[in-house]
């Protein structure tokens, strides 16, 4: 029995396929590793580190001793489970990936995604650029921009943005996070054309993706590594207990202190610096109404989480 330090590329059934040394291993999780982090319902996930042993019979199968601290994570709130569920671990650049069009534009999700990624580099991608950008999406686009998030646009018909792309997630670990059907799994073949990702239709009923991606992996290629995630329709957040949520919108912040309520929740209070901000124009409608909705979301499901 050997003890080595790998990195996870994906789970399934609680069985994780490590990589360590240009070699993969099938390994099971020891109990304790589970016991330590049971807040969570998954305690490992792409892109995390651990320790595991290799089993005497054989060469390719192991155990999984302990996971190493992480620099961060992306989590989601998993309604369905009550539970929080950990996307991918250290994470050196998230591209959070939107369309336009195809499905549609929906910047309500980045929001959340931007939130739920608060301490992760993250850059928004506007794929499908071929099939047009409306100046509704391009203004929202300049919004973001101007909070401080850096955006990109790129398409997988026309090449645009393809090997900006490259060259900025060099010797990173950049996860694509997004909506079903935005282009996550073709934007990474386009990068990096050896992987062969399985792509799918966009349903034209539903202008929906088909979650056509089914499990978070963890791709290694000679610059990096690529975490493809599948899309999903809808993104509970959790922040931190006791942090106001409004300190997950980076551009509320100058305005946090000249609120007359302290602690101020900005809704109904009076005289409150946020809603001043947002009727002169210097904070984005759309930005305020998602801070309502998650407001209301994390107050519906418990104190504990607002
Ligand atoms: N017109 C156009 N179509 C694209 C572009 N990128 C991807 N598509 C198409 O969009 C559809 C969905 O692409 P996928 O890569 O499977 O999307 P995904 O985000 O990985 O979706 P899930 O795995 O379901 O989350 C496919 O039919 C792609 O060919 C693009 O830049 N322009
Ligand atoms: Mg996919
Ligand atoms: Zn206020």
């Amino acid at each position: 029995m050997s003890i080595q330090k790998g990195t996870i590329l994906f789970g399934a059934n609680n069985i994780f396929t490590v990589s360590a040394g240009g070699r993969e291993y099938l390994c099971r999780i020891k109990g304790k590793v589970l016991k330590q982090k049971e807040t969570v319902y998954n305690p490992l996930a792409p892109g995390d580190q651990v320790e595991f042993s290799t089993d005497v019979h054989s060469d390719t199968e192991g155990r999984i001793l302990d996971r190493m601290p992480r620099r961060n994570a992306l989590m989601r709130w998993n309604r369905k489970r009550q539970n929080l569920q950990t996307v991918a671990a250290n994470i050196d650049l998230l591209v959070v990936v939107a369309s336009g069009k195809n499905p549609p534009f929906r910047p309500r999700f980045i929001d959340r995604v931007l939130i739920a990624a608060h301490d992760i580099p993250s850059l928004v991608l506007l794929n499908k650029v071929d099939l047009g950008v409306s100046t509704e999406v391009e203004e929202r686009l300049e919004n973001y921009r101007g909070i401080g998030y850096p955006v990109a646009y790129s398409s997988i018909k026309t090449g645009e943005g393809i090997d900006q792309l490259k060259e900025y997630s060099a010797q990173k670990v950049c996860v694509y996070f997004g909506q079903s059907g935005v282009g996550k799994s073709s934007l990474i073949n386009a990068i990096y054309p050896g992987l062969k990702l399985d792509v799918g239709e966009v349903s034209l009923k539903y202008d929906r993706g088909r979650h056509t991606t089914k499990n978070a992996r963890l791709y290694q290629h000679h610059h990096g590594a690529v975490i493809d995630t599948p899309g999903i329709r809808h993104l509970e957040i959790k922040i931190e207990e006791n942090d106001g949520l409004d300190r997950y919108f980076p551009e509320f912040l100058s305005y946090l202190n000249q609120c007359s309520f302290q602690p101020c929740r900005h809704i109904h209070e009076p005289d409150c610096a946020v809603k001043a901000a947002v009727q002169r124009g210097e904070i984005h409608p759309d930005r305020y109404e998602s801070y309502l909705r998650i407001y209301s979301e994390l107050e519906e499901r418990g104190k504990t989480y607002v």
